[in-house]
């Protein structure tokens, strides 16, 4: 029989196998457009080593502003690249950068850096 010390570290290893593959493996956290002036959605993305939010969710049929702000320095995040809609800028660090995209069609549209190293996904819905 197992006593209660030996069921708590039980317990609490599987609770940890479980959390650790809800990180990897479990649905990414998807951000919304935060508001809507001037006719598009307004959307904030940061990029620091990595784009923050990853997953953005925006509807479709409107246009979208990115309003992107790059942190970093590294040469890796300085394009930014949205390849199905054609749009490819250079991000300078600490400036706002914003990108005007068309109304979309609902799908997933994927951007990366130049590399195509980082990635990040708009998902735009109805
Ligand atoms: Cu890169």
């Amino acid at each position: 029989m197992l006593d209660t010390t030996e069921v708590m570290v039980v317990a609490s290893s599987l609770v940890a196998a479980a959390a650790t593959a809800l990180f990897f493996f479990g649905p990414r956290k998807r951000t919304r457009a935060k508001s809507e002036t001037g006719g598009a959605q307004q959307v904030d993305l940061m990029v620091d080593g990595g784009y923050r939010p990853d997953r953005i969710v925006v509807r479709a049929g409107m246009p979208v502003k990115l309003n992107v702000l790059r942190t970093d320095r590294s040469a890796c995040s300085e394009q930014f690249v949205l390849g199905d809609l054609g749009v490819s800028r250079t991000l300078p660090t600490g400036r706002v950068v914003s990108i005007d995209l068309p109304a979309l069609k609902e799908g997933a549209y994927d951007f990366t850096c130049g590399m195509n190293m980082l990635r990040g996904r708009l998902i735009a819905e109805s």
